[in-house]
């Protein structure tokens, strides 16, 4: 049986992967959900987990060397999620980022130094690479990133790389495309558009809407991480990408079609700074290993959006800033 630390475990595709970690090995997989619980952080996510006799969370920032230490000590795996990841605000605040997502993850890749793990998967983007108009990037490409959040996750993912090559430690870098699906917070595209929808919102689109980013089911994403800890390599990096781009008015127009509501909600607004005109990765090194993502693309987004139908209750919260009271009151922590 494999102890996993999961850092970032109550955000969006971590709190997916905990659920995917549990439905693959049931009893026989022990995790640690290594959470700050940020704005970003939600254990309503994990209530179905939280009474596991396998499963344990931990409050705290990976970038305190004493709350890792003990915690990268007793993991055989450590699969970092954690950080800041809205690229909107890393424009307007990039402090957070720069302290999560680089320091952060050069504490926790000292901890795996000192006591050593058989696997340390350093989650990274797509966006580490820049905008490509034509073609698609290979993980031989230079890296390019554009905002402060890309820039971050660039350091973080190079610093990883430089611990293999000077320590040895068996790091696998990934750089996944865009993710989609449950319990994703209401400020990134898809969920923030039908959460918009379903309130008779409008829907700001940035630009002239045609930047293209490659989709994802965030539970073919949360696979393809565990399937590289068995058969990647250490030291390499995998671009992992659902093949699916789509343009942000295509997104739209089929979250309003779904939602059966007027496409006069779409309002294009002021452009996002630096925004990347498109992001496409070429996946034939993970390919060739014998991963492929399952999910159909507009079987998955109908789903996800209905999850967002379904779980008002989820989200309305977020939206509506009642969720510091809520929290408090069943958590018993302040956020
Ligand atoms: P998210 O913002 O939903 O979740 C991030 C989680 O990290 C939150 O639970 C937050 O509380 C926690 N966190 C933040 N700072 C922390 C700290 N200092 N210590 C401990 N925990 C902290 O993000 P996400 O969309 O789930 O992304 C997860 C990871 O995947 C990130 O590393 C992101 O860069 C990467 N990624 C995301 C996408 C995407 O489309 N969402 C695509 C490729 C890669
Ligand atoms: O209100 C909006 N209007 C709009 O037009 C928002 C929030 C976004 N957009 C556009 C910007 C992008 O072209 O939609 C596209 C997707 O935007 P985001 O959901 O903010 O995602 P993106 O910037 O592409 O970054 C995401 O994918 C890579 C994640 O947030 C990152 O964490 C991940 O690394």
């Amino acid at each position: 049986m494999k102890t996993y630390l999961v850092t970032g475990g109550a955000g969006f595709i971590g709190s997916n992967y905990i659920h995917y970690l549990f439905q693959k090995y049931g009893d026989d997989v022990y995790v640690i959900n290594l959470d700050k619980l940020t704005y970003a952080g939600n254990l309503e996510n994990l209530d179905d987990v939280a009474t596991k006799k396998n499963y344990r969370f931990v409050r705290g920032d990976i970038c305190q060397a004493d709350v890792v230490d003990p915690l990268v000590k007793e993991a055989d795996v450590v699969v970092n999620f954690a950080a800041e990841s809205h690229v909107d605000r890393s424009i307007g605040a990039p402090d957070a980022f720069i302290k999560t997502d680089v320091y952060g993850a050069f504490i926790l890749l000292e901890a795996a130094r000192r006591h050593g793990v058989e696997k340390f998967i350093q989650i990274s983007t797509d966006e580490v690479y820049g905008s490509i108009i034509d073609g698609s990037f290979k993980e031989t490409d230079i890296l390019e990133p554009s905002s402060p959040y890309s820039a971050s996750k660039a350091g973080a993912d190079r610093l990883a790389y430089s611990y293999f090559v000077t320590y040895q430690l068996p790091v696998i870098i990934t750089r996944c495309s865009n993710n989609f699906g449950p319990y994703q917070y209401p400020e990134k595209l898809i969920p923030l558009f039908v959460t918009n929808a379903l309130e008779d919102k409008s829907l700001p689109i940035y630009g002239d809407g045609k930047n293209v980013r490659d989709w994802i089911y965030v539970l073919d994403h949360c696979d393809a991480v565990d399937f590289l800890i068995y058969h990647g390599k250490p030291g390499q990096v995998y671009n992992i990408g659902g093949g699916n781009e789509r343009t942000n008015i295509e997104i739209t127009d089929l979250i309003l079609t779904y939602l059966k509501k007027p496409h006069t909600l779409k309002t294009f607004i002021q452009d996002r700074l630096g925004h990347d005109r498109r992001y496409s990765v070429d996946t034939a090194k993970i390919t060739a290993l014998g991963w492929v993502p399952e999910h159909k693309f507009e079987r998955a987004m109908n789903s996800t959006i209905q999850w967002y139908v379904d779980n008002r209750s989820w989200w309305g919260k977020l939206k509506s800033g009642e969720y510091r009271e809520f929290y408090k009151a069943n958590y018993n922590k302040e956020l």
